[in-house]
């Protein structure tokens, strides 16, 4: 084989690797929750959130591990999982999306058993423009989260329109006597995100 040959190959190898959008964290494992008694931590955005390099979260939203909130029970990959409490919302910004191009995005989500009696929260999850807030895809219907402490796999596909776009996990629950939000809790993990035609197995 020719060494020009070789070349292009190892380019077109790093080509196509490149052009994936890369979801960083999608199974919440890269804060350790050790450390901290409650072993769950509301609205943990870091300085990786403020560079769109982790999901952010808003204050009833965050990570725990899967000893963490009251009536835990194992996550769907490593010890942690993202929880939405109340109204609530994770999000994500993810690059390298080539627009035409559709995608599938792929989670695992859960109600806490311990709040069954309220009911299930309602989760409804989007793909939005870059900057999460136009051309609203919905991956998906907006549902009622009622397999409580027990994983179910869920995905929706969509095409992209921009390289960038922002995936949103957005939480509403009902209303208590007093018009309160009741404390309803929806748990996720394990997502991820492939490109529909290249033909890899989803996991
Ligand atoms: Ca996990």
């Amino acid at each position: 084989m020719k060494l020009v040959q070789v070349c292009l190959m190892v380019v077109v190898a790093s080509a196509s690797v490149w052009a994936e959008p890369v979801l960083y964290n999608g199974g919440f494992e890269k804060l350790d929750l050790n450390g901290i008694p409650s072993k769950f931590k509301y609205h943990a955005n870091d300085e990786d959130s403020a560079r769109n390099r982790d999901w952010t979260y808003t204050p009833l939203a965050g990570v725990t591990r899967f000893d963490g909130f009251p009536g835990g029970f194992a996550a769907q990959d490593g010890v942690n999982m993202g929880l939405l409490q109340q109204e609530s919302e994770i999000a994500v910004t993810i690059e390298d999306f080539e627009p035409g191009k559709e995608y599938e995005v792929t989670w695992y989500e859960a109600g806490r058993k311990f709040n069954e009696s309220r009911g299930g929260g309602t989760l409804a999850v989007v793909m939005a423009d870059a900057n999460g807030l136009e051309n609203l895809v919905p991956l998906g219907a907006a549902h009622v989260v009622s397999n409580f402490n027990q994983w179910e796999r869920k995905s929706g596909r969509f095409t992209a329109t921009a390289p960038v776009h922002r995936l949103r996990f957005s939480h509403l629950v009902g209303k208590d006597g007093q018009g309160q939000p009741l404390d309803v809790t929806t748990f996720i993990d394990h997502v991820s995100i492939r490109a529909v035609s290249d033909g890899a197995p989803s996991n």
